[in-house]
């Protein structure tokens, strides 16, 4: 008989874990599971499947290392039930404990498995803002903006403070971070890590079990262990953070990485602390290897949105996925899996996520997000989508991105207004329009960029809704001074793509 039943999950591979305080490696043991349920409910990535096992078995080997009593079940164990709640009763009739434990999960849907199956969840202490906190802070709110959490995140932690005051005078350096990447700039390439055998094992095991599955597996190169994310950190930090500000929001042509971190999946696995990563990049700036401009921006991102995203979806689930309030139900286009389309912008975002299962947050935004905004695209379908094809996707982080910053699928509680654009403002950003075949200057006629047209359509549609947002009167100014007979046929130019073949739907 063991004493406490210990479950880790596969995004909780840090080693001072909650579901592991206390542990007795003479009574307890530690259970990780791979199960076919947590690999098909959406058709992930074979990167994303590769990279959480791959975290799964070396965090067992630490463990086991270090004399921890470990209960690993393998994708290919025959008796393997294929859900986390058939692994934890096999378990519990194995090991007949006293208790079963977890942190918990990153997904309603885990949690209420978790539950059902008689397992204790505690408190999750890997993030900067604790969820009673979070709570506490957005009752009685009217709006629940990223912006003021952030600042009492910043006097919370003293991150980025001159006493009271933010350094540098601007709690927000975002104006400065806006330039396209000039000609002539290439960014340095970020620290891959090769697979080690255990690695390949798991590459192995995911293309033999998903034949078929979406993405490539060629070029695994993620961070897998502690040691391997702290290094990824130190290199984004010597080579890459002085930039990040300025290019943050930059796009270009055969350049998946830019000056982006690529520490997400880290982070979201358990890997790297926010904390460790917020401290390295201040003291970066303290030490003048690092402009203000470009640590805040990235302090921003994790103290601020990641904290954010993290409390909103505890805050508002499970009512919070079930919103859709542009009504929109169009399926999702084939060439969200194919990434076949004239469209240059689309293509290459959709090609480099198939790659790398990575791809920077103004791709996720303005170029995949804003599409499925001004086409209407059904959120659940496109929540699914976003969920699957990034190796950082857990449901925590991804549905209010997805869901409430890219679709306004929950009215307006993430974002202020909806982030929607015309082809304009990806050629501003972007090297994509120079090379393909639709020309971003016109809204009509066959040559014509289909984001100009759905972009008018979009704003034409909901122009009812949006009339009491002061930060939507500009574009509702520029509705209303265009020519009804001009409107009529850019609106109907939008209707004949959204009914023509380029957006047919398909699945994976
Ligand atoms: P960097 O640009 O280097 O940023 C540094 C870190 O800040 C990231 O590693 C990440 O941890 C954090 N961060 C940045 N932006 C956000 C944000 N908006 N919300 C939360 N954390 C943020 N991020 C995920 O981690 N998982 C997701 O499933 C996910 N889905 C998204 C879906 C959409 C539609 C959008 C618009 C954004 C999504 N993001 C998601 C946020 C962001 O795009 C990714 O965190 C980022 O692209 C990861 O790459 P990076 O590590 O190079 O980030
Ligand atoms: C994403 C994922 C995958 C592909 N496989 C597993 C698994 O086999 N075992 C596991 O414990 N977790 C897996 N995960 C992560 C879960 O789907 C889910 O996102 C987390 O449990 C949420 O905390
Ligand atoms: Fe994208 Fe339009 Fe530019 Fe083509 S012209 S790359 S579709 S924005």
């Amino acid at each position: 008989m063991a004493g406490t039943l210990r479950l880790v999950l596969g995004d909780q591979v840090t080693p001072t874990l909650s579901a592991l305080h206390g542990l007795d490696p003479a009574r307890d043991v530690v259970l990780l599971a791979e199960v076919m349920g947590e690999c098909t409910y959406v058709p992930h990535h074979r990167q994303k499947i590769a990279l959480v096992f791959s975290a799964m078995r070396h965090f067992a080997a630490a463990l086991a290392s270090r004399g921890v009593r470990v209960d690993y079940v393998s994708l290919d164990d025959p008796s393997n039930t294929g859900s986390l709640a058939g692994e934890v009763a096999r378990a519990v009739a194995r090991h007949r404990p006293l208790r079963v434990v977890a942190t918990h999960p990153g997904e309603w849907r885990v949690r209420c498995d978790l539950l059902a199956a008689g397992v204790e969840l505690l408190a999750d202490d890997r993030f900067l803002c604790d969820l009673d906190w979070f709570r506490r802070w957005a009752a009685g709110r009217k709006q629940l903006r990223m912006e003021f959490f952030y600042r009492e995140m910043r006097r919370a932690t003293g991150l980025l403070m001159a006493g009271k005051a933010p350094a540098g005078g601007e709690w927000n350096f975002d104006a400065a971070n806006r330039k396209r990447l000039p000609s002539g700039v290439t960014p340095p390439s970020p620290r891959r890590f090769p697979p080690d055998a255990m690695t390949q094992e798991v590459l192995a095991l995911v293309a033999t079990r998903f034949p078929d599955g979406f993405g490539s597996l060629d070029g695994f190169a993620w961070p897998v262990t502690p040691e391997q994310a702290e290094m990824a950190l130190a290199e984004f930090i010597a080579h890459r953070l002085p930039s990040f500000g300025d290019y943050q929001d930059a796009m270009a042509s055969g350049q998946p990485f830019l000056f982006h971190s690529l520490l997400s999946t880290s982070l979201n696995l358990g890997l790297l602390s926010p904390a460790v990563c917020c401290a390295a990049a201040e003291h970066a700036w303290r030490e003048g290897r690092a402009p203000l401009n470009a640590v805040e921006g990235f302090i921003r991102q994790i103290l601020g949105w990641r904290e954010y995203v993290r409390g909103l979806y505890w805050l508002r689930m499970p009512d919070y996925a079930a919103t859709n309030a542009l009504g929109a139900t169009r399926p999702l286009p084939a060439f969200y899996w194919s990434g076949e389309t004239p469209m240059a912008c689309l293509a290459s975002a959709i090609r480099q996520t198939r790659d790398h299962a990575y791809a920077h947050h103004i791709q996720r935004l303005m170029v995949t997000g804003n599409f499925a905004l001004l086409a209407g695209l059904d959120p659940v379908a496109v929540n699914a989508w976003y969920l699957a094809v990034y190796a950082d996707a857990f449901e925590w982080v991804e549905l209010p991105n997805t869901h409430g910053m890219a679709l306004f699928a929950d009215g307006g509680v993430v974002a202020s207004k909806p982030y929607a654009a015309s082809g304009a403002y990806i050629n501003r950003m972007s090297d994509h329009c120079r090379d393909c075949a639709y020309d971003v200057r016109e809204s009509l006629g066959p040559k014509a960029c289909p984001f100009n047209a759905l972009y008018w359509d979009f704003i034409a549609r909901h122009a009812a809704r949006f009339r009491d947002n002061p930060r939507m009167a500009m574009p509702l100014r520029n509705l209303e001074r265009m020519d009804p007979a001009r409107l009529s046929a850019v609106r109907a130019q939008a209707a004949a793509f959204l009914d023509s073949p380029a957006v047919a739907a398909g699945s994976p």
